[in-house]
Order: C-alpha cells, then structure tokens, then sequence
C-alpha cells in the first residue's frame, strides 16, 4: 500500500519491496486508494514499467497481507486494524500498529531504507529497480539538497551507476510534442499576472497533463506565488494549481473556488480541478474566450482572499 496520490519514492519503495520479497506482481500488488496525478510520476510507471492498482478500501480483505512503505496506517482515512509491515521515513503522529515497523524519521527518503535491505539481503538490483530507487531519492531530498542525510547520499552513490539515466531524463523532462508549443504560446501570450497569481487559459488542449505541465512552468514567472493553468479537454475544463508552497493550502483555496461546479482538491503546493463544461455552462456562464478567463480569476482570487 502506497499514499493516495503515490510519489516517486513510494512507487520505488513498493516495487523494491516486492522484489526483496521476491514475489511477482500478481502476488504482491503495489497499490493506492487514490490515483497517481503528478505526470513526472505517470511517466515514471510509463517509462520503468511498474503497474499500480488502484483499488476501493474493501479490497484490502482479499489480501492475506498488507505492508505499507512511505506511509502510516493513521495517514489514511480508511481504517486499518493491524497491519503486517511499515517501512516509512515520516514522522509517527500516532503510534503504528503493525507487526513489523521500521520508522525513520531522519531518512530523507524510504527508498534509502530499501536500497539498504536489499543490498543487505544480497538481493540483485536491476537497472529497472535502480533507476526508480534514485528518482525516490532525487525527488524526496530535492536532489539531495534538503533532509538528505549520510545514508541517503550512500544508497544515492551506490545506485547512480545502476540506473538508467536516459530514462531518468524522459521522467523528469517530459516530452512535449511540437504542437503543444503552439498552445504554450498562446498560454504565454494570454497570461495575466495579478495579485502574486499568474493566470492562463490555454483553450482546448491535446491531454489534460499538458495543463499541469504548464501550470509547474507558469511557477518560475517573477513575482508569482501562484500559477493557475486552465484548459479544455474531452467536453471538461481542467485547471491545475501550483504555489510557491510557503502560502495557503492549494487545495483548500481550488475546493472553495471551484468545489461547487466539479471536482477539486489536493494538496499544499498543488491543486487541480475537473469540472464539466456543461456544469460550467448551466452554473457559472460560458465556458469559452474571455468570459471563462475571467469567471476563474474571479472565483479563485475571491477564494484565495477570503
Ligand atoms: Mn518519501
């Protein structure tokens, strides 16, 4: 079991796990109760080949076995009785309850931890493996520059070698197919920097990742603390949120601002919603040109203020 919106280094803890079970994906499935969202992280199961379910909470009984790794049974709403193993690097905010628990809070990453098992198991470590294992580094020490202690810079240099790093580059810097640059520069063209949030509506896009994609780009513009990218797609209106982090919950402020019309959260420093352009057209007005650019500055910079 991995959190709801699984990260790079609990899809590498996850699939390290099982190989140092020695267990087969049909054995051993790495799986969530949410959806991974974040497209670096798509592409990481994409590119490395690593299936996560998805599955409901009551499907957790068909299994004789549940080990979580960068996660706590008390950060899931569902409820768990005992569960069999935890291997985690974050801080317990109440007491685990499991079988076996190996919690260490000063790890920069779990993926550290299980490199360490394996290679203390003697267990072989593919390019596959590798690969994922640096990335869960890279990406929960941001590239070894915050929490990153001695161990994880040991299990870092001992699997920088091992990995793939062609793959790593295709993870990291998603390929934009040259039409997207088309829609890139109208997203530019039409952006509008307001109150710290830059805002952009890029029209009808190819797929929905591109409106994320955008929105993480959108971040770097000077003297913004906010990016809001929106775009259409598949009779919906996807908008993603991104913040500098240090400001009000991204998730909080997307539900209040678009909560009511369609689906909306997520977490600090990144919201999306997904509203249906005719809930859009019987709720707010037209879902096209400059009265939807301006119906999701109004709706967001209210949320934001209030
Ligand atoms: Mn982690």
């Amino acid at each position: 079991m991995m959190q709801d919106d699984p990260d790079p280094d609990a899809i590498a803890s996850a699939l390290a796990l099982r190989t140092l079970l020695g267990r087969t994906k049909a054995a051993a499935p790495i799986a969530t109760f949410g959806t991974i969202t974040r497209p670096e992280n798509r592409a990481m199961t994409r590119i490395l080949d690593i299936d996560v379910e998805e599955i409901k909470a009551h499907a957790i009984d068909e299994y004789d076995m549940v080990a979580m790794v960068d996660t706590q049974p008390s950060f899931f709403e569902e409820a768990f009785g005992e569960v069999d193993l935890v291997i985690d690097h974050h801080p317990e905010e109440t007491p685990t309850r499991a079988h076996l628990r190996d919690i260490r809070p000063a790890w920069g990453a779990t993926s550290t931890i299980m490199t360490e098992y394996l290679r203390a198991a003697d267990v072989k470590i593919t390019q596959r493996l590798a690969t994922a294992l640096l990335y869960g580094i890279k990406t929960d020490t941001l590239h070894l520059e915050r929490g990153a202690t001695r161990a994880d810079l040991e299990a870092f240099a001992y699997l920088h070698p091992r990995a793939n790093h062609s793959a790593l580059r295709r993870i990291e810097r998603p390929e934009l197919p040259n039409e997207a640059l088309d829609v890139l520069a109208l997203g530019i063209a039409r952006r509008q920097l307001t109150h710290g949030v830059v805002f952009s509506h890029l029209g009808p896009v190819a797929y929905p990742e591109l409106v994320a994609q955008f929105a993480e780009f959108f971040l770097q513009i000077e003297g913004a603390e906010w990016s809001v990218v929106s775009g259409t797609v598949n009779g919906e209106l996807h908008i993603s949120v991104r913040n500098v982090g240090y400001v009000r919950a991204a998730g909080d402020v997307v539900r209040r601002a678009f909560g009511e019309v369609g689906r909306a959260g997520g977490h600090r420093a990144m919201a999306k919603a997904v509203i249906r352009l005719r809930d859009w057209q019987a709720r707010v007005g037209e879902p096209a040109g400059d009265a939807l650019r301006q119906a999701i500055v109004a709706r967001f910079l209210q949320a934001l203020r209030s």
